[in-house]
C-alpha cells in the first residue's frame, strides 16, 4: 500500500489550530428536526450545545453543524430556515474553544455562519450551487469538497461506475479544479469520496478497500461513513445506533490508508480506536 506523503499541513483559525498530520475527529451535530440517526433529539439550541460539548469532552476537535437533511426523500429547507437552525448554535458554540464546520451547500448559510464564528465549509454538493465557488474564494476558509452525483433525491440511480475509485477521483478532481480556478487556495481544500452518495454497498466497500489511492490527489482527506447504510448491511443492523463499532472500525481502516479526519456520531468509540492505532505506530 503506497501512501503519497502529504505536505505537513496545519489549518490556523486565530487562536485555534488543526493539525492535519494527526487523525482528527469531527463530531456530527444535526440541527434538523428530521435527522435520521439521532431522531431529531438535538434540534433545540441548548440540547445541541450540550451534545457538542459532550463530543468535545470525548475527544472531537471539530463539530460539524448541519441544518439541512441530505437524507434521500427529506423535505427541502429554505435558506432562511437553515440559517435559523444553524446560526444560534454556532453563536453558542463559538464561545468555546472548538473548530466549527458547517454542513451546507448554500452560500448565504455559510456566510451567516462564518459571521457567527464558524471556520470550515463542508459542502456535500462540492460548491455547485450558484455563487458557491465565488463565496468559498471570498470567505477564504477551508472547504471540504465531497464527491456526489446528482442530488440526494436522485443519486441512488446514478451509481454506474467503470471503476468506482478511479471515477470518483476523476470527478472529484474536476470539482477541485473548479474551486482552484475560482480562487480557492489549494491549502484550504480537503477532499472526501462521499461514502453513500450515489454509491451502492459494494462500491462503498471497494472505495474503502482502495481508499489509499485518494492520497495520490495530494489533498488531505476526510472519511465519513458513520452509521451509513452499507455498514448496516454488513452487520445486518437496521438500527443506526447498532453500527457504532462497525463505523469506528471502518473509519480506522480509512485512517490507516491516509484519512486525516473522520466525521462521526460515535466520538468515544472512534477516539479509542485511533488511540490504539497511534500507540501501535509509536511502538519501538
Ligand atoms: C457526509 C457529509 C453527510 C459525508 C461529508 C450522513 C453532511 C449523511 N454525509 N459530509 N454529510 N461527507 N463531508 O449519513 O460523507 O451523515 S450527511
Amino acid at each position: 500500500m503506497q501512501l503519497k506523503p502529504l505536505r505537513p499541513q496545519i489549518w490556523n483559525f486565530g487562536r485555534l489550530t488543526l493539525d492535519l498530520s494527526q487523525p482528527q475527529v469531527m463530531g456530527i451535530l444535526n440541527v434538523t428536526p428530521d435527522s435520521f440517526s439521532d431522531g431529531g433529539r438535538h434540534n433545540s439550541k441548548d440540547a445541541a450545545l450540550v451534545r457538542a460539548l459532550a463530543m468535545l469532552a470525548e475527544g472531537a476537535t471539530v463539530i460539524d453543524i448541519g441544518g439541512e437533511s441530505t437524507r434521500p426523500g427529506a423535505s427541502v429547507v429554505t435558506v432562511e430556515e437553515e440559517i435559523r437552525r444553524v446560526v444560534p448554535v454556532v453563536e453558542a458554540l463559538a464561545k468555546h474553544d472548538v473548530i466549527i464546520s458547517i454542513d451546507t451547500s448554500e452560500p448565504e448559510v455559510i456566510k451567516a455562519a462564518v459571521k457567527a464564528g464558524a471556520h470550515i465549509w463542508n459542502d456535500v454538493r462540492a460548491l455547485t450551487r450558484p455563487l458557491a465557488l465565488a463565496t468559498a474564494a471570498e470567505l477564504n476558509i477551508p472547504v471540504i469538497v465531497m464527491h456526489m452525483r446528482g442530488e440526494p433525491t436522485t443519486m441512488n440511480n446514478l451509481d454506474q461506475y467503470q471503476d468506482v475509485t478511479k471515477d470518483v477521483m476523476r470527478e472529484l478532481g474536476q470539482r477541485v479544479q473548479d474551486a482552484l480556478d475560482a480562487g480557492v487556495r489549494p491549502e484550504h481544500i480537503m477532499i472526501d469520496p462521499g461514502f453513500g452518495f450515489a454509491k451502492n454497498a459494494q462500491q462503498n466497500l471497494k472505495l474503502l478497500q482502495e481508499f489509499y489511492k485518494l492520497t495520490e490527489m495530494g489533498y488531505p482527506i476526510l472519511s465519513a461513513l458513520s452509521r451509513k447504510r452499507f455498514i448496516g448491511a454488513v452487520l445486518d443492523a437496521t438500527d443506526p445506533e447498532q453500527r457504532a463499532v462497525g463505523s469506528a472500525t471502518a473509519h480506522l481502516l480509512s485512517i490507516q490508508q491516509g484519512a486525516c479526519m473522520v466525521r462521526v456520531h460515535d466520538v468515544k468509540a472512534t477516539v479509542d480506536a485511533i488511540k490504539v492505532w497511534q500507540a501501535m505506530q509509536q511502538a519501538i
